[in-house]
């Protein structure tokens, strides 16, 4: 049976283990719920499907089984699984998506890496995921296509089902055509990205850069547009817009809908975690004692700032004498990518920083700082985000940026300071934390100040507010709102 709801994500929606010579799918609950959440829209459609890449040896194995049918608490729904080759995935995934895209995305042109990009193989491996959508799809199905490294599909499949409806979301940046129009691939990304129902975003800055950057290639009008705030009310971080273009028109008079939809997180499941975990957090506290714990957590990457962030710690270590022995900061940056230099150059530099700040500041009874480079068990995390007096999120660019969400739910207690970088996405649903600019050391120094001065009751006054903003845009709504945009697809109770 053809599925009415069609997700192209290219993480498998499961993890994949042998036991006994036998094949099991075992459900993965990812702290940030997107898969979960993905899948539990399966439950609005009459008929669900998910495509995916699967590294295979060889692709043309007669034996490979392409479409598997999974029954799990979500349901019962079809993965479509597209083999692919170590060198195909290395090319389409690590080199263009993470060495070209990437980059550019997050506005680093000077780490932009044009050389090794293969387009052919990027445009091959686009058309494969296209493929399986289209045999997938029932009629009039809703496709939603996920993340950069799929910008390709929706021309495609636009051609192969021209009766779908196509929905596309971003879960990074994306920049002003200054930046986006680098690449030289660009009309043809946004020609494939212009064949969609809906375009969507986490922000309307990213929705405002994508209009400004499909005008720049195309004919195409703003011809819809949502005022966010009045000419009276202040702008809060570097990210924010005061109106929001919700429509394309294109010369043939085709409309394309633009849409800002925040991911938010799973926040029950969180808060679960987070109520029962007393036990580690007090274990935490007391190790802590009088000292203050500040916490960063993210991926090691140059775009989520660890650099920035550790020299904005050195410089208040040395300024701030009173602060020796009374602060502690547990840095996590966990490498994803092992294979990629640009990351171990950045690991090498933290590492090197961090023992520079241990050197200086650490004697025999206290160590300033906690390198953390191995993936922390979501349980234990959650367990430090209760006891962290300040969770220090400072990227240089982020989409969205769902650690400083998952620090907001877990504080089940109403305490806690969230210092964020006005270049995360997630800074502009989020006011009442600290907004800081990782560009400037003075802002960056100011902040985390700011944040160990800060007393109680503004500290709970902040903390309530952010808490009803995540609980109020949650991953459930996000989900929700995008499969809106089906409607007609997926039937009224889609909505
Ligand atoms: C992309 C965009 C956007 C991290 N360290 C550990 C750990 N994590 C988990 C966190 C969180 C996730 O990884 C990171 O989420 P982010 O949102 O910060 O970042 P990206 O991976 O870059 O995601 C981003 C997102 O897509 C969604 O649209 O927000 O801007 O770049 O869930 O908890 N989890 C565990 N141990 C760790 O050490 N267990």
């Amino acid at each position: 049976m053809p599925s009415d709801l069609v997700i192209v994500y290219h993480r498998q929606p499961y993890e994949e283990v042998v036991e006994n010579g036998e094949t099991l799918y075992r459900e993965n609950k990812s702290p940030n719920g997107i898969v979960p959440t993905l899948k539990g829209l399966f439950g609005k459609a009459k008929k669900g499907s998910w495509v995916a890449w699967k590294e295979a040896e060889d692709p043309n194995d007669p034996g490979f089984e392409r479409v598997i049918e999974i029954e799990d608490s979500f349901g019962t729904y079809n993965v479509s699984r597209l083999p692919l080759t170590k060198e195909q995935v290395k090319s389409f995934y690590h080199v263009t998506s993470k060495e070209a895209f990437w980059p550019i995305l997050h506005s680093f042109k000077d780490r932009y890496n044009y050389d090794p990009v293969d387009w052919p193989t990027f445009r091959e491996v686009n058309w494969a995921f296209a493929e399986a959508a289209a045999n997938e799809a029932a009629e009039g199905a809703l496709v939603w296509v996920h993340d950069y490294n799929l910008w390709l599909v929706p021309g495609y499949l636009r051609k192969l089902r021209p009766d779908v409806t196509i929905s596309f979301f971003h879960h990074t940046p994306f920049p002003s055509a200054d930046m986006f129009n680098v690449l030289p691939w660009r009309e043809e990304i946004v020609s494939s990205l212009l064949s969609c129902d809906v375009v969507g975003f986490h922000i309307p800055r990213y929705a405002a850069n994508f209009a400004r950057v499909a005008q720049s290639l195309f004919d195409c009008e703003i011809s819809a547009r949502r005022r966010i705030k009045q000419s009276d009310q202040p702008i809060g971080s570097a990210l924010d817009e005061r109106s929001m273009f919700t429509e394309l028109t294109m010369e043939d008079g085709r409309t394309v809908a633009l849409s800002a939809s925040p991911v938010g997180i799973d926040v029950d499941y969180v808060r679960s975690k987070a109520e029962v975990v007393d036990d580690l957090v007090g274990e935490i506290k007391a190790d802590m004692g009088e000292q203050k714990l500040i916490l960063s957590v993210s991926r090691t990457d140059y775009t989520k700032g660890g650099i920035e962030q550790l020299l904005a710690y050195e410089r208040l270590l040395q300024s701030r004498k009173d602060l020796i022995g009374k602060v502690r900061l547990m840095h996590v940056s966990v490498m994803a990518n092992r294979n990629m230099t640009a990351y171990a150059e950045i690991q090498g530099e933290v590492e090197q920083i961090a023992g520079r700040i241990n050197g200086t500041f650490g004697t025999l009874e206290w160590q300033p700082l906690a390198l953390i480079s191995q993936a922390v068990p979501f349980d234990k995390l959650v367990a430090y985000y209760r006891a962290a007096d300040i969770c220090w999120i400072t990227p240089l660019a982020d989409g969205m940026n769902l650690v400083c969400k998952e620090y907001i739910a877990s504080r089940v207690d109403g305490d806690g300071v969230v210092v964020l970088s006005e270049f995360a996405g997630a800074a502009v649903e989020l006011p009442s934390a600290i907004l800081t600019n990782p560009f400037s050391s003075r802002s960056m120094d100011k902040a985390i100040e700011q944040g160990l001065a800060m007393s109680e009751p503004e500290r709970r006054d902040r903390m309530k507010a952010m808490r009803e903003q995540i609980e109020r845009a949650d991953i459930k709504a996000w989900g929700d709102e995008q499969l809106s945009y089906g409607k007609k697809a997926v039937g009224a109770s889609a909505a």
